[in-house]
């Protein structure tokens, strides 16, 4: 294929997905608020339905706002397993169509279809195709995002959302993209959106407007990046195996505790979680990475990267409660603790026969 030759990408992704699959399971709930989450003190929004979005209700709200916001809002609780089901169905679609397949998250996935085993010369007919037996399958509304490369593929499937589809043809590209305000770009955050405001950078033409080394010395690594798709130019693949490149987990108190030996005991959870997932996976990190969240809001992150794998969980937990206890005297109640590995090298424990039988 010569390397000239220019992509077909699609970015799937499901129409307010734990609610929708609610209000198809519980035919009472159409018309009416929903949200999906926990319905309890510091509970947040995983999703909304698009009926309860018109109160401005929205995934990662905490869930006494959302309430506020729309008092006669139906909470139901998460059901994740019924999710995950869902998420290799509509995989399974994806695989008729490519094997060259992403999945970005539960209900989201980008593919590459330049090469297609449908033989379809349309790319736009494909997201059409995939679509419609995704509703076949499933009962469910996906939108699609067609383009040439995967980040626009990805802003073009929020443009016709719920339930349509979206193309941004290559000579289209750059037009989208100077148009197009700094906050709706991928993967620029609130607090970048911020720094680049008061910059002066408000939509991508003004982003385009600024150097290489001007926006290396402002923004570091990520400026090369910025450079790129102020030009439409992403040449990431769609990589079918992607490797997880960390693994974590976290928790935030019912109320935000000072307390050592119960902030160490909840982290000893979570750690015996993240083990659990590197036996499964016979992956060991060389860096553990403990994580916590302040009363107010900031947060504190400390890590140690050994010289060779963690493959001890006595040590992995050892590590883990070092760190945590690397910031005691705790400066401010804490209101969230994680704890990660990273680093990973794949190696096989000798003891796996054993490990196997436990898990
Ligand atoms: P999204 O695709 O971001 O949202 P959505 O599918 O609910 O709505 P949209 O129509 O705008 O695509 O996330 C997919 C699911 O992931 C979502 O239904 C619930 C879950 N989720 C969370 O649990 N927490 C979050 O903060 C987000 C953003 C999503
Ligand atoms: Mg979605």
């Amino acid at each position: 294929m010569p390397s000239a030759q220019i992509r077909k990408i699609i970015h799937v992704d499901m129409d307010a997905f734990f609610a929708s699959v609610e209000e198809r399971d519980n035919p009472e709930l159409r018309g009416k608020p929903v949200a999906v989450g926990y319905d309890g003190k510091r509970g947040v929004v995983a999703t909304a339905n698009y009926e309860a979005r018109k109160y401005g209700v929205h995934s990662a709200m905490a869930t006494s706002t959302a309430k506020r916001l729309c008092p006669q809002l139906i909470f139901i609780p998460s059901r994740i397993d019924v999710y995950r089901a869902i998420s290799n169905q509509i995989r399974e679609v994806f695989y008729e169509f490519t094997d060259l397949v992403e999945p970005a998250s539960l209900d989201e996935a980008y593919l590459d279809v330049t090469v297609n085993k449908k033989n379809m010369r349309s790319a736009w007919t494909v997201a059409q195709n995939i679509r419609d037996k995704i509703f076949a399958q499933t009962g469910l509304t996906a939108s699609a995002g067609v383009s040439y490369n995967k980040f626009l593929a990805k802003s073009a499937s929020d443009l016709n959302k719920p339930n349509g589809q979206y193309l941004i043809s290559p000579a289209e590209g750059d037009a989208f993209i100077a148009h197009l305000p700094i906050a709706k770009f991928h993967g620029i955050g609130p607090a970048t959106t911020e720094k680049m405001k008061s910059l002066g950078i408000h939509t991508g033409a003004d982003l385009r407007a600024w150097t290489l080394s001007d926006l290396q010395s402002n923004f570091g690594k990520l400026g090369g990046w910025y450079y790129r798709i102020a030009r439409g130019e992403d040449d990431r693949p769609v990589e079918p195996h992607r490797i997880r490149k960390s693994v974590s987990s976290e928790t935030t108190f019912v109320n935000d505790t000072t307390d050592l030996e119960y902030v160490l005991e909840s982290l000893d959870t979570l750690a015996n979680e993240v083990w659990l997932w590197a036996e499964t996976a016979e992956k060991y990190g060389r860096t553990v990475t403990v994580k916590i969240k302040w009363s107010d809001f900031e947060q504190s992150t400390r890590s140690r990267t050994e010289k060779t794998p963690i493959d001890d969980k006595q040590l992995f937990r050892q590590i883990s409660a070092e760190l945590l206890r690397s910031v005691f005297p705790f400066p401010q109640g804490i209101r969230l603790i994680g704890v990660g590995v990273s680093n990973f090298d794949i190696i096989k424990k000798k003891t796996s026969a054993q490990i196997s039988l436990n898990i």
